[in-house]
C-alpha cells in the first residue's frame, strides 16, 4: 500500500505546529507553572526546550522520515532484530495515556465553548466560576458526553487521513489562536494584578530550585508541549520526503510553541492575581481564570466564544497527532484499515478517558501514584516519565546507534556549522541532562 505524504513542507510545518500547540501551552503550562513557583520554573522550562527539546525534535522527525514508518516500525526497520523497538511501544502507550485525559480536558473546553455560544457563561454563576467548574466536572455523565464528542471529532479527522484531514484543519487555526492570545495578553496587562502576575512569571524565586520535582516538571512540560518522545513527531516525519529540509522547520516549531506558552502565561497570571485565584490551583486554573477575564471585558462573551473556539480547534489538531501514533502502528503491524484502527483505538480511549472523568467526581478519592487522582497519575506517568524516556531513547538511537555521518545526513545537517554542535548535544548533553534530572528526582544526586 502506498504510504501517505504531506502535500508540502508547509503542510508538515502546520501539522507539526498544530500538534505542538494545544492544551499543553495554555491549560497545562499555566497550572504547572503556577504549581511550581512561576519564574524559576519558566526558566528551567525554556532551558529544557532549547537544550533538550528542539535538538530532540529534530532527532525524532529525522528518524521518522528516514524509516518512513510508525514509531515501533521505525526502530524495527532501522535496527532489525535489536531491542530498540521495545521503546516504540512505550510511545504507543504514552499516546494512549495522554489522549485519555487530553480528550476529557478538551471536552471541558468544548463545554465552555458551548457555554459562550449559548450565553450561559456570560453571567458570573452564583458562587463564582470556580465552583461552577467543579460542579460540572464532578458530574457523572455530562463531562463524558463532551469527552465523547471531542474524541469522535478526532476519530473522524484521523480516519479521513493525513493529508486531507490533518493539513487542512491547521491552516486557519494557528493564526486565529495566535491573534487571540496576543490580544488577551495585552488586555490582561491592564488588569490591577498585572504587576504581581508579571513578577510571579518572570522574577524567579530561586528557592524553588531546591525542590527536585521542579526540574522534572519543567522537563515534562517541555516534552508534553512539543509533543516530543511519544512518536507523534516521528509519525508525522514519516509522511515527509527527503526533499524537505528539517533543521529550520523543527527549530521554528519549537520556538513558536514556547512563545505560545509564554504568552498564555502573560494572559493568565495577571488575572490570577487580579481575581485572587490561587496560582497553585492545579488543572482547573485556566477554566476559572479565563471566564473571570471575559466576564470583566467589554464584549467578553464574544471574545470568550472566539477564544474557546480556537482552543478547542487547537486541541483537535493535537489530539489527532496523538491518535495517529497507535493508528499508524495498527495499520502496519495488524494490517488494519485506517478506518477500523481509528475506531478501535478511539473506543478504547473513550473508556479509559471515562475513568479519568469519573476521577474528577465519583472516583475522586481513587489515587494511583502518590496522592494523585486518576488524571494526574496518568499525566505524571506519561509526561514526566515516559516521554523523557522516549526522548532519551531517540537521542541514544541517533547518537550511538547511527554513525555520525548517518545522524547528520538523516537530519540534513551534513556540512553545516551547527551539525557538530547538534550531534554533541544529542549524543552526550541531552541524555546526561535527562538522566541527571531523573536521578535527582529519585534522590540519588
Ligand atoms: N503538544 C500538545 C499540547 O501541548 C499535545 C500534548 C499533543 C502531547 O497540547
Amino acid at each position: 500500500m502506498q504510504r501517505e505524504n504531506w502535500a508540502s513542507r508547509l503542510g508538515f510545518m502546520l501539522a507539526a505546529m498544530g500538534s505542538a500547540v494545544g492544551l499543553g501551552n495554555i491549560w497545562r503550562f499555566s497550572y504547572v507553572a503556577g504549581e511550581n513557583g512561576g519564574g524559576a520554573f519558566l526558566l528551567l522550562y525554556i532551558l529544557s526546550v532549547l537544550v533538550i527539546g528542539i535538538p530532540l525534535l529534530l532527532v525524532e522527525v529525522s528518524i521518522g522520515r528516514k524509516a518512513q514508518q510508525d514509531i515501533v516500525g521505525s526502530y524495527q526497520k532501522l535496527a532489525p532484530k535489536k531491542p530498540w523497538y521495545m521503546f516504540g511501544y512505550l510511545g504507543v502507550i504514552s499516546a494512549f495515556l495522554i489522549l485519555s485525559f487530553y480528550s476529557v480536558v478538551a471536552g471541558w473546553a468544548i463545554y465552555y465553548w458551548w457555554g459562550y455560544l449559548t450565553g450561559a457563561l456570560f453571567n458570573r454563576p452564583e458562587g463564582g466560576y470556580g465552583a461552577a467548574f467543579s460542579t460540572f466536572t464532578s458530574q457523572d455523565y455530562s463531562p463524558l458526553l463532551w469527552h465523547a464528542l471531542f474524541l469522535g471529532i478526532t476519530m473522524i479527522i484521523v480516519l479521513v487521513g493525513v493529508k486531507k484531514g490533518i493539513e487542512m484543519a491547521n491552516k486557519v487555526l494557528m493564526p486565529i489562536l495566535a491573534i487571540m492570545m496576543v490580544a488577551l495578553a495585552v488586555y490582561s496587562l491592564t488588569l490591577p494584578g498585572a504587576a504581581e502576575g508579571m513578577r510571579f512569571l518572570f522574577q524567579p524565586d530561586w528557592s524553588v530550585l531546591e525542590n527536585p520535582s521542579v526540574y522534572i516538571a519543567a522537563l515534562g512540560q517541555a516534552f508534553f508541549s512539543l509533543s516530543l518522545g511519544v512518536g507523534t513527531m516521528m509519525t508525522y516525519g514519516s509522511y515527509l520526503t527527503k526533499q524537505h529540509k528539517l533543521p529550520s522547520a523543527t527549530a521554528g516549531i519549537g520556538i513558536m510553541d514556547t512563545l505560545f506558552a509564554v504568552i498564555s502565561g502573560i494572559v493568565i497570571f495577571p488575572a490570577v492575581f487580579a481575581f485572587g485565584i490561587e496560582p497553585s490551583s492545579g488543572p482547573p486554573l485556566v477554566f476559572i481564570t479565563l471566564p473571570e477575564i471575559f466576564h470583566q471585558m467589554a464584549f467578553g462573551g464574544v471574545i470568550g466564544f472566539v477564544f474557546f473556539t480556537a482552543l478547542s480547534l487547537a486541541s483537535i489538531s493535537s489530539s489527532i497527532s496523538l491518535l495517529e501514533v497507535p493508528v499508524a502502528y495498527l495499520m502496519r503491524a495488524a494490517k488494519m484499515k485506517r478506518r477500523s484502527a481509528s475506531l478501535l483505538v478511539g473506543v478504547v480511549i473513550f473508556f479509559s478517558g471515562a475513568a479519568v472523568s469519573l476521577g474528577m467526581g465519583r472516583w475522586s478519592d481513587v489515587t494511583i501514584i502518590g496522592n494523585n487522582n486518576i488524571m494526574d497519575s496518568m499525566d505524571f506517568l506519561a509526561s514526566n516519565l515516559f516521554l523523557p524516556i522516549g526522548g532519551l531513547t531517540m537521542a541514544l538511537f541517533v547518537g550511538w546507534y547511527f554513525t555520525k555521518q548517518q545522524a547528520l545526513d538523516a537530519s540534513d545537517l551534513t556540512n553545516t556549522a551547527i551539525g557538530p554542535i547538534w550531534y554533541t548535544v544529542i549524543k552526550y548533553i541531552a541524555p546526561l541532562l535527562i538522566l541527571l534530572i531523573f536521578l535527582n528526582a529519585i534522590g540519588i544526586v
